[in-house]
């Protein structure tokens, strides 16, 4: 109960910001997408990690209200990106699970949108297999978010117990195999077994694969060598706050 009173307050008070981790074209070599991730800086007990406070405000109902701040702040700063003239960048944005049984969920991504004047391209919300809706109800709502332009993306994949057959139903665009396949793909052949099943499934699929959590170049050699789209790790950058993405750019001239 603490913690939900201090959570409300700092959404009043402005404690949250948001952090972004680059995923980069292996063809390329280019950052076409960065996935925001919310950070908590307590005036008195300093930095609160997500995954502490992040739970209690899905319990709470406040994800509601900080899941929309995320959104348009995610927004706001892509644009924001645009308007300094960065190469047009992706934003990849977190979505709980009480926000997928938020009636107007449609409707706020719409007017967010619209407020930050974003192209919906570069919009793209993940969520998980571990969010356990009605199929129906979870087909019908993707192809609305889908109406708006927007991009959608399978977080964790391959953790969630579910079945493959939602693949063929959900209007999604990219799968984001989870690092739990890929920390020990360098020695575990049951992991570069399922790592490589995973791509070309994807493949066939049409889908984007974005390899998360690549810490070692010997696991980056590996998706090279298989394929994948795009990579997101420590191994190329943490994330980082929004200043030092405009930095990297401005690196580049
Ligand atoms: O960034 P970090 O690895 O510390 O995040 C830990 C977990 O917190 C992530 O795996 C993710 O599930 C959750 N998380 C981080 N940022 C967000 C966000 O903006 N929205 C939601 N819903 N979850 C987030
Ligand atoms: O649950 P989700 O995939 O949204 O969370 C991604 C989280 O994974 C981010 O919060 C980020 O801090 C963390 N992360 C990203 N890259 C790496 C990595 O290379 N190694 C580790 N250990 N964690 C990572
Ligand atoms: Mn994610
Ligand atoms: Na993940």
């Amino acid at each position: 109960l603490m913690m939900e009173q201090e959570l409300q307050q700092a959404l009043i008070n402005e404690e949250f910001y948001l952090e972004y981790q680059p995923q980069v074209n292996l063809k390329t070599g280019k950052i076409e997408c960065v996935e925001a991730l919310v950070r908590w800086r307590h005036p008195v007990h300093g930095f609160m990690p997500p995954n502490v406070f992040i739970p209690i405000a899905e319990e709470s109902g406040l994800i509601i209200p900080l899941g929309k701040w995320i959104l348009e702040r995610a927004c706001t700063q892509v644009k924001e990106w645009e308007q300094q003239g960065l190469p047009s960048m992706k934003v990849a944005v977190n979505l709980s699970l009480g926000q997928l049984f938020q009636q107007d969920l449609v409707q706020m991504v719409r007017d967010i949108l619209q407020r930050t004047d974003l192209d919906p391209e570069y919009l793209q919300l993940e969520i998980t297999e571990s969010m356990t809706m009605n199929i129906d109800q979870m087909t019908q709502l993707l192809h609305e978010l889908k109406t708006l332009g927007i991009q959608i993306a399978v977080d964790d994949f391959g953790t969630g117990y579910s079945s493959l057959s939602y693949l063929k139903d959900f209007p999604i665009d990219c799968l984001k195999i989870d690092r739990a396949f890929v920390q020990n793909i360098q020695h575990d052949t049951n992991d570069k077994a399922l790592v490589s099943m995973i791509l070309s499934m994807a493949k066939h699929l049409h889908l984007k694969v974005v390899a998360e959590g690549i810490e070692e170049v010997s696991q980056l050699v590996f998706l090279i060598n298989g394929d994948c789209d795009y990579i997101q790790g420590y191994l190329f950058s943490k994330p980082i706050a929004a200043e030092q993405i405009s930095q990297h750019f401005e690196e580049l001239h």
